[in-house]
């Protein structure tokens, strides 16, 4: 009898990704390369770039930010462990939360997944609140349903969260 290997799953996984230091705009734009780049994975879609006041302890550089949508067999660990390979490559250095960094990339869903481990939270904890995660991710996902008890989608997050000072960089 002959033994069929299952096909891998692929997954829709939308990333997040944040740099306010280091020429932010080139982090971006190669991270985005070296995620496409990633075993079992590729880029489907990628927002415009945002421009926005950093969230936390002052002063330090406005945020660039984006998001992506990655299709992936990686299994959510593993895609951590290689999205924290990439920051790495881009000189994160972990000292403080919060603090400036050259690349940050975060899991913000994984399929209809609810994940909640020691290293690994999704949906992202903070994602339904920024106004620097929802307004990219409505542009390249415009109908997405958060997953979660409340099941809540895009348009009403967007509704409780104005633009404020987020500005959208047109390439
Ligand atoms: N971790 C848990 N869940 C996840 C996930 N879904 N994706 C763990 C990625 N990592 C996740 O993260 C700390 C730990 O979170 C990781 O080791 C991982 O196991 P970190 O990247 O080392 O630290 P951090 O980023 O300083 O902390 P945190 O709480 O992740 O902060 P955020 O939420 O990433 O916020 N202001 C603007 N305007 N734009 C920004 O992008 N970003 C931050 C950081 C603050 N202010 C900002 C922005
Ligand atoms: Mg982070």
């Amino acid at each position: 009898m002959s033994v069929k290997k299952d096909p891998k799953q692929v997954f829709s996984v939308f990333v997040g990704l944040g740099s306010n230091l280091a020429q932010p705009q080139t982090q971006i734009s190669q991270a985005m390369t070296e995620m496409a780049q990633l075993t079992d994975t590729s880029l489907l879609k990628q927002s415009s770039l945002y421009r926005s006041t950093a969230l936390g302890p002052e002063p330090q550089p406005d945020y660039l930010n984006a998001v992506v949508e990655l299709a992936t067999a990686l299994n959510p660990h593993a895609l951590l462990k290689a999205l924290q390979a990439i920051e790495a490559q881009h000189g994160r250095i972990r000292k403080q939360r919060w603090e400036p960094r050259p690349l940050d990339l975060d899991i913000l869903l994984y399929g209809n997944q609810l994940i909640s481990t020691e290293t690994l939270i999704v949906p992202h904890a903070e994602m339904t609140k920024r106004h620097f995660v929802l307004y990219p991710l409505a542009e390249i996902a415009p109908d997405l349903v958060i997953p979660g008890a409340k099941n809540e989608n895009l348009n009403q997050l967007l509704q409780r969260c104005p633009m404020a000072e987020l500005q959208k960089i047109i390439d």
